[in-house]
């Protein structure tokens, strides 16, 4: 037994499955979780010191490599002066000020402490600012985990069997509409069903919870003009999309104006941090100015900021960080599209920008329904393969590859070629 499997097992007797988050237990894949020590750039090294090229990277926060010298020591000097006070901090007035001059179309922002908790807030705004109830998902998407949103998840929900959780009352999830990803005529129809009562479209601009399924053209702009028409506001769930596909995040890179916009991951540099962001008529009806009441004892919390806008800054400063994204991204795409091709296997391998993700199907993958089709596993027999030869994928079909500014054109090529023999041995 290595040391992860030994750990594996204590924590099987103290935590849910061996962990803090479903997908971390590879259970996808059927392989015991690696229990990672440290980690450094593009690689994590796990508790028996075997080093792995990372593309989970935290899923997503560590956009910039892992233990950044930049943001370790804004970390570092941060936690000085002390972990955490309960009272407004300069950080957080600052870190909201980056984010209204970097995001189009924001005038306020409010920090929380995840994910979920960005969209659920977000959710509760939309519902309070419009009184109305119903709620437009996509099927696939994963928006978190707050009650009204686990349905027809993706993600590690629909990896783990169970897209729609138990425990969430019907009287909750009646108001939760699923429409098609791409497919505007879905969300019509809804939104016909409905009139007047659908208070947001909330979408993750690139789907990245069901494996990447990039918008088609015209899809985003169509749920645009789809809220306008109905009175709907369109939510953006940009946790993996803000500040990665570009500095002003999925807005700024298609060119779509949402009303309400969610973040985490990238925002907190690999720290606790969520946030949901809106124009001032929209964010003022939010405690304590408004009706809409949210709260969180760590939301802002110091050491965090610290870190978020350390690598917001970074970004920043660093515009040409974006460049590099793209084409390491397109550069890694296109060699396992290559590798694919030279083996004869059947994988399509989409990818946006700096997220991308293969799929086992001869077909092309561009909604939910040709993601669900593909085998998964075959995706579980390539995880093993890639992870015996040093690199560590997502241990799920519907998640994404992240690439960072670490990954280096060298590790890039190792990727294809270690893909290019698991994949002629699958
Ligand atoms: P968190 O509550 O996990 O910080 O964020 C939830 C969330 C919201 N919106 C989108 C688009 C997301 O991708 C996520 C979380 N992403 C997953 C990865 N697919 C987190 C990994 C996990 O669940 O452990």
């Amino acid at each position: 037994m290595d040391t992860s499997q030994q750990l594996f097992t204590a924590a099987c007797r103290v935590l849910p499955g061996g962990v803090n988050s479903p997908v971390r237990a590879y259970r996808s894949v059927g392989l015991t979780p690696r229990f990672i020590q440290r980690a450094r750039g593009s690689h994590v090294y796990d508790v028996d010191g075997r080093d792995y090229l990372d593309y989970v990277c935290s899923w997503g926060p560590m956009i910039l490599g892992h233990n950044h010298p930049v943001i370790r020591e804004a970390v570092e000097k941060a936690v000085r002066d002390g972990l955490s006070f309960g009272a407004p901090t300069p950080r957080e007035v600052e870190i909201a000020e980056l984010m209204v001059e970097l995001v189009p179309g924001i005038e306020m922002v409010r920090m929380v402490n995840s994910g979920t908790e960005a969209v659920m807030s977000a959710i509760r705004l939309a519902r309070g600012a419009t009184g109305r109830d119903k709620i437009i998902k996509f099927e696939g998407c994963y928006h978190g985990h707050s009650d009204c949103l686990l349905v027809a998840a993706g993600s590690s929900a629909l990896a783990g069997g169970h897209p729609s959780s138990a425990g969430v009352p019907e009287d909750i999830v009646k108001h939760t509409l699923t429409a098609q990803f791409n497919d505007l005529a879905s969300v019509e129809a809804l939104l016909d069903a409905w009139p007047e009562q659908v208070a947001c479209i909330i979408v993750e601009p690139v789907a990245a919870n069901m494996g990447v399924v990039g918008p088609a053209p015209g899809f985003l702009e169509g749920l645009r003009k789809l809220c306008d028409k109905s009175g709907a506001l369109l939510v953006f769930d940009e946790v993996i999309t803000g500040f990665r596909l570009a500095l002003g995040g999925a807005q700024a890179y298609y060119g779509v104006h949402a009303d309400l916009v969610t973040f985490g991951k990238i925002i907190g540099g690999g720290m606790p941090v969520g946030a949901y962001c809106g124009s001032r008529a929209l964010m003022e009806q939010v405690a304590p100015c408004g009706p809409v009441y949210q709260a969180g004892t760590l939301s802002g919390n110091p050491v965090a900021m610290a870190a978020g806008l350390a690598q917001l800054h970074y970004l920043k400063d660093h515009p040409e960080v974006y460049t590099q994204l793209s084409e390491k991204g397109a550069f890694l795409a296109e060699g396992l599209t290559r590798a694919a091709q030279k083996t004869g296997a059947a994988v399509q391998i989409n990818h946006v920008e700096s997220l991308c993700a293969p799929f086992f199907t001869p077909t092309p993958v561009t909604t939910f329904v040709d993601a669900k089709g593909s085998d998964l596993q075959a995706y579980a027999r390539y995880f093993a393969g890639m992870l015996q030869k040093g690199i560590a994928l997502a241990p799920a079909q519907f998640e994404a590859m992240f690439v960072s500014a670490a990954h280096t054109q060298e590790e890039l090529t190792y990727t294809i070629q270690a893909a290019e023999e698991v994949l002629a041995a699958l």
